[in-house]
């Protein structure tokens, strides 16, 4: 069960973000929009919401998963790979001070963003991406295994992060695409199958027996529906032009 969120509002700057999209950039009162809709579905979800201020020197900040990770026993302050992006976990953490009295950090020669971390019951499996490296996982485990919890790799190829391309819907159950539909790491599981050419639904967010899912994805919604799940769709168009997907615009705790 979650109870709260943190989201930090997309500055003016995010038009600047990285990408590797090709969409253009985003529309910024369209993203704005797209994100008090989002902060909306978060809360009817029954999470309360902490809202942080823009933060312009940092274009993709708004994609606050990736400079923590929150978990029942402890926060971790991440070390993005992206050299824009490194600077974005300063002013978070005496957000998350609030929050915890424990608060770990990766630190060099370590990367890591949230974006590649999946939590399946008391499970994390880590992605090694081109953002998150082997000694960034391997601090991370440690950490996780000194707060009593386990955490494992799987190597990403095909994607941005791990999460990009796998959703864990339920402790049985993954919504996966790509190359995570045949992962021997994920082989116990039930997969739900994404079609590559609808990967862009694979990033979900399971929240209290709800699914948010993105909008414009019919087929999906179907597969979703089938499983029993309550279902809430969130305009992220804005988002996917900078690569970003439902669970990177917020940390859930
Ligand atoms: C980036 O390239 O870092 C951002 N434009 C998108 C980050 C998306 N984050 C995520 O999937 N967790």
């Amino acid at each position: 069960m979650f109870t709260q969120a943190i989201v930090r509002t997309p500055g003016r700057s995010l038009v600047s973000g990285l990408t590797n999209a090709g969409l253009g950039p985003p529309d910024y009162p369209r993203a704005l929009v797209q994100h008090r809709q989002y902060i909306a579905a978060l809360q009817s979800c029954g999470l309360e919401v902490l809202i942080l201020d823009a933060d312009e020197a940092f274009p993709d900040s708004t994609f606050i998963e990736d400079a923590a990770l929150l978990t029942p026993h402890c926060a971790v302050m991440t070390r993005p790979a992206a050299p824009s992006r490194r600077g974005e976990t300063t002013g978070l953490r005496p957000v998350l001070e609030r929050f915890y009295q424990r608060i770990e950090q990766i630190s060099a020669p370590g990367t890591l963003d949230g974006g590649d971390v999946m939590q399946v019951g008391q499970h994390f499996y880590i992605g090694l991406s081109t953002r998150t490296n082997s000694d960034g996982a391997r601090q991370l485990i440690k950490i996780l295994a000194d707060c009593g919890m386990s955490a494992s790799t799987v190597p990403v190829t095909q994607f941005l992060h791990l999460k990009t391309g796998v959703t864990c819907l339920t402790e049985q159950t993954l919504l996966a695409t790509g190359e995570f539909v045949s992962r021997p790491e994920f082989s116990t599981y039930t997969i739900l199958s994404v079609a590559p050419e609808l990967a862009g639904a694979a990033n979900c967010i399971a929240i209290n027996g709800r699914v948010l899912m993105p909008a414009g994805f019919p087929k999906v919604r179907r597969q979703l529906s089938a499983q029993g799940l309550q279902i809430l769709e969130v305009n992220m168009s804005e988002y996917a032009k900078l690569d970003g997907g439902l669970t990177c615009l917020s940390l859930r705790f």
